[in-house]
């Protein structure tokens, strides 16, 4: 067998000159070394057939460009799901909320940890290869922690988008940094949360920040340079179509927020790329900001080349509430679902309805509310919401952290059903207070209350150790709901509300998770509950599965571990 120091030495062409005890020092990582596995090339065209061609690998944050969440992997079944036993743990070094979807590359993972921390380990043994630390500026001033949900891989390129709006380039061998843009200030705001896409040669991202007064945008750079290739700002300026729903006349539109902060979808046919889009700012106060308010609370259609704008939809116009509309874009091909093609895209929002839309053209086909809403009666025929708002000191469902949130759902072509974790009965007081733009400063315009006096107030997406959630200020539950009708098919419901994503499998097993520590698999077709392990600690990423030498893992974040689970040998 190879000595692993050599391979990684023959990797990154070290002096060998330097004693083994130096080149460990400059690699700033652990010596070992990864197999020769990683020498297949990653690309484009590689992540767009994933899914099928090659799905004991996950190439792409959301499984794959369609970012449906589902693998063909068909090892674990109902039948045998019960048998799952723990292979390995990694526990982060960061207690900071743990939410990576972790990438998958012929037996090699790849994951991050809160805030800027990149992982490389062995995908069957959970040994860790090298990590690569990043600093981020003592500037960055994140509204709802240092968070990092993943990784983006091309060619042997790692991307990752750090809290302090940087854009880091790290060869997947080694662990070594490569490059670093950076991409916005992030004493004024920005930062990034989200795993980057890559699509051909371009690395696209997104800019969070919507509580800060900034303006979003969406940005393409060359995953070879690093260069910028096309900025695409989520609020028009002056002039540009979209600028008249910014009704104020004056720089509303300069501190609109906007932002972006989950990873979007693509569809190569089209070749266009979709990204769900952030509040408005202020976030609780409209009046400061009259109009619609294009393009916070939508999905836009990008040509992947260019950042050019071929349709938008929104879904929440001069939003009270801060309903961001990040929410992960799941692009389905369904006959017989009311357009005159496949192509459709299934939306499960924030503001607490349901939506079917024509993805070649934007156009809204269908929708109807998956959880208590009283913000607004329904959608009218062209999508928009038919407002009902609940004045002073009245509660607003759904509340501040929405119906859903910006945790994955899924799509199953097996079953044809559309499966999201939802937040029922959970209200807020929305407080509007008038707030002055000051730069770097928070922009929410208002304050918030919750519904029961002396119950766990607002949860924020995250909690403690000690889990004091009570029914009395929402429960949660998994959602199925029919992309032909819009309304549900089943709900299992949780003690507590959620913020795991969900994964689905070609042998209808659905994989989720809890904020009251557990594991969870579900019958897809039934909702039936198949199995369950108490793991501890909240649920907050994304499940993912992948196989290495034919046998399917499971991999799941509680608290701050990433759990790994296969059948027994
Ligand atoms: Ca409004
Ligand atoms: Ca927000």
């Amino acid at each position: 067998m190879k000595n692993p120091i050599e391979v990684l030495h023959a990797a990154v062409r070290l002096p060998t000159a330097l004693t083994s005890a130096t080149r460990c020092a400059l690699l700033a990582a652990s010596c070992l070394a990864l197999p020769a596995a990683l020498q297949a090339q990653v690309d484009a065209a590689r992540i767009g057939t994933a899914d099928v061609a090659e799905p004991h690998n996950w190439l792409t944050y959301s499984g794959s460009y369609m970012s449906q969440r589902y693998t063909q992997l068909d090892q674990l079944t109902p039948a045998n799901v019960a048998g799952l036993e723990l292979q390995w743990v990694f526990q982060a070094q960061s207690l900071e909320s743990f939410e990576t979807t972790p990438l998958v590359v012929d037996g090699i993972m790849y994951l991050t940890e809160a805030p800027d921390t990149a992982v490389a380990l062995d995908a069957v043994t959970g040994k860790v290869y090298w990590r690569y630390q990043y600093d981020p500026s003592q500037d960055s001033r994140p509204c709802c922690g240092r968070v990092n949900r993943g990784l983006a891989i091309r060619d042997h390129t790692l991307f990752m988008a750090t809290i302090d709006a940087k854009l880091i380039a790290i060869d997947a061998r080694t662990g070594q940094p490569l490059w670093q843009k950076t991409v916005a200030d992030p004493a004024l705001g920005y930062a990034m949360t989200l795993a980057p896409l890559i699509v051909k040669d371009k690395v696209i991202i997104g800019v969070a920040g919507g509580e800060y007064g900034i303006r979003g945008f969406i940005a393409a750079h060359d995953a070879v340079t690093g260069e910028e290739l096309w900025r695409f700002y989520t609020i028009p300026a002056p002039g540009e179509p979209g600028a008249e729903t910014w009704e104020d006349g004056g720089d509303a539109w300069m501190h609109g927020g906007a932002s972006v902060w989950v990873t979007g979808s693509y569809d190569a046919e089209l070749n266009l790329t979709y990204w769900g889009i952030g509040n408005p700012g202020p976030d609780w106060n409209p009046a400061q900001r009259p109009g619609d308010n294009l393009y916070s609370d939508s999905v836009v259609a990008l040509d992947a080349d260019t950042g050019e704008l071929k349709w938008h939809f929104q879904f929440t116009p001069n939003d009270d509430y801060d309903y961001d509309s990040v929410q992960v874009p799941v692009l389905v091909d369904l006959a017989n679902a009311g357009a005159a093609h496949n192509k459709l895209m299934l939306w499960g929002n924030r503001n607490g309805f349901f939506y079917v839309l024509d993805r070649v053209t934007g156009k809204f086909i269908r929708g109807d509310a998956f959880v208590p809403v009283n913000w607004a009666s329904g959608l009218d025929a062209n999508g928009r919401p038919i407002e009902t708002p609940q004045g002073p000191e009245k509660v607003t469902y759904p509340g501040v952290q929405g119906g859903t949130n910006w945790y994955s759902p899924s799509y199953s072509p097996s079953t044809e059903l559309f499966y999201v974790q939802a937040w029922e009965n959970y209200g807020s007081i929305f407080r509007p207070q008038e707030v002055v733009y000051q730069p770097g400063r928070n922009f929410g315009g208002g304050t918030l209350a919750g519904p029961i006096q002396g119950a766990a107030n607002l949860p924020g997406i995250r909690r403690g150790a000690i889990n004091n959630w009570t029914d009395a200020v929402g429960s949660g539950a998994v959602i199925a709901i029919d992309p032909r009708t819009a309304k549900p098919r089943w709900r299992y419901e949780t003690t507590d509300v959620s913020s795991s994503g969900i994964l689905t499998t070609t042998t209808d097993l659905l994989f989720t998770g809890t904020r009251d520590g557990y594991a969870l698999v579900l019958d897809a077709r039934s909702g039936e509950l198949l199995w369950r392990a108490s793991l501890g600690g909240q649920g907050a990423n994304g499940p993912m599965s992948y196989s290495v030498n034919g046998k399917q893992y499971m991999a799941i974040a509680s608290g701050n571990g990433l759990f790994v689970f296969a059948l027994g040998d």
